[in-house]
């Protein structure tokens, strides 16, 4: 298999944190490190002293002291220390006391770089097993206005959906489940009325490759389809792949595993009572909204891109790549011709929704990274507003320019042959 030494021990850039619950604790390592900070005092009997007390008080062993005028204020001297890295916590409760008692001024130097610690990414296609057990209550418990909330037989059939995906791990084949009777009348509605509603508001690139899903792999109205059939289908079109899924994952979590072209996706269905709309995903919305996209290359590489892009992203640029990824891949409506077409997987799964978006009722405004990425936006009801792109490929190329200005000491490329993320120093 490609199990390297580098994916054992989840190194992958210097600093790196682990993250998530089965993680913890941080990489301990076992050379010591040093800490240095420069401060800058008022020239004036015993100001060094008064500084060196604080030290000395917190128990603080300095390793090197070094002084010079300051450049920027003549009246000031700076010193420059380094203490041991085991001091670390003793030397916030010295800076912030030199801070507020002698009013000095404190520039951090080494340890500025932990603030800037890279979030812990997977390295490798294993690695994603990792998310298994990180789903987002929303998940697993179900909100109290949500229509299976209170049917403890749905409930019940959840809750072995959601083991199948706990138990899971990459490289066996996805478990086959049988559908009950009622679960098939759910789908058979959804799957009727979205075919009706194809050819008029889907886009072509959806529109081409649904024949084929119900050619190779059991789309009908009578049969839901098995997620292990239908990733050996993608797989063959693009390198997709899925994974079952017991609920939500975090923005971080889903989109890096677009950065490996592995969806993850849920296997349960929507509750019978309400088939036109669901805010959560189900197996209607994996199978009818996106499974055709991912068997699309331009698509496909499209989405890829936003997960590699995520990939050790700080906290508030995932925010804005999940707002981009609800804003296209979910919600998306691109130019066709002269005409409007949905390729949103949200619209695409939800036959309610997708009538809607294609009215005047809601506002369309043209795709922009930039703008788009700060929109806010409801998850329980239809959207009020609508980006439009000009086409996947201008899509991908705005994409592309917003990604690259991602603050990240590397880049990262995805090597198909051995399944792992390469990591490309930019320092
Ligand atoms: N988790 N399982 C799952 N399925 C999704 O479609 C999904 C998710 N987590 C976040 C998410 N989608 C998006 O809304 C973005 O935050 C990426
Ligand atoms: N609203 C969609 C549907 O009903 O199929 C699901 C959206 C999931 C993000
Ligand atoms: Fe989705």
């Amino acid at each position: 298999g490609n199990y390297s030494p580098e994916a054992e021990t989840g190194d992958q850039v210097p600093g790196q944190k682990r993250r998530g619950s089965m993680y913890l604790e941080e990489e301990t390592n076992n050379k010591s490190e040093v800490i240095s900070c420069i401060f800058s005092l008022k020239e004036e009997v015993g100001a060094l002293a008064k500084a060196l007390r604080l030290f000395e008080e917190k128990g603080i062993n300095l390793t090197h002291i070094e002084s010079r005028p300051s450049r920027m204020n003549n009246e000031q001297y700076e010193f420059f220390i380094s203490v041991d890295s085991s001091c670390s916590q003793a030397l916030d409760e010295v800076i912030d006391c030199l801070r507020t008692q002698i009013s000095g001024h404190v520039h951090e130097l080494t340890r500025s770089k932990e603030k800037d610690t890279v979030p812990w990414f997977p390295n490798d296609i294993q690695d994603l097993d990792r998310f298994a057990n990180q789903i987002l209550s929303y998940g697993s418990e179900l909100d109290a206005d949500h229509p299976g909330f209170t049917d403890p037989v749905y409930r019940a059939r959840r809750k072995e959906f959601a083991d199948i995906a706990y138990n899971y791990r990459h490289g066996q084949s996805i478990p086959r489940v049988e559908y009950t009777e009622e679960e098939k009348a759910t789908w058979g509605t959804v799957f009727r009325e979205l075919k009706t509603l194809y050819p008029t508001h889907a886009c072509r690139e959806h529109n081409r490759v649904f024949p084929l899903l119900e050619k190779y792999c059991g789309y009908r109205p009578d049969n839901i389809p098995q997620l292990e059939d239908v990733s050996r289908f993608l797989q063959s079109c693009t390198g997709f792949r899925l994974r079952p899924v017991a609920g939500l994952l975090s923005s971080r979590d889903f989109l890096a595993g677009l950065a490996f072209r592995v969806f993850h996706s849920t296997q349960y269905i929507r509750h019978g009572s309400k088939p036109t709309y669901t805010p959560e995903p189900d197996i209607c919305h994996e199978l009818l909204g996106h499974v055709p996209l991912f068997a699309d290359p331009s698509f496909a590489q499209f989405s890829q891109e936003i997960g590699l892009a995520s990939l050790g992203a700080p906290d508030e640029y995932i925010e804005k790549l999940a707002t981009v990824y609800w804003f296209t891949v979910e919600f998306g409506l691109c130019k066709q011709g002269s005409e409007i077409k949905a390729y949103g997987a949200g619209l695409l799964s939800s036959f309610g929704e997708l009538g809607y978006s294609l009215t005047e009722k809601p506002k369309l405004l043209p795709f922009d990274p930039e703008k788009t990425s700060v929109q806010k936006y409801p998850i329980t009801e239809y959207q009020p507003v609508y980006f439009v792109a000009e086409s996947f490929e201008d899509a991908k190329e705005k994409v592309r320019k917003f990604a690259g200005k991602i603050p990240k000491p590397f880049s990262v490329r995805y090597n198909p042959y051995t399944q792992s993320i390469e990591v490309l120093d930019n320092t």
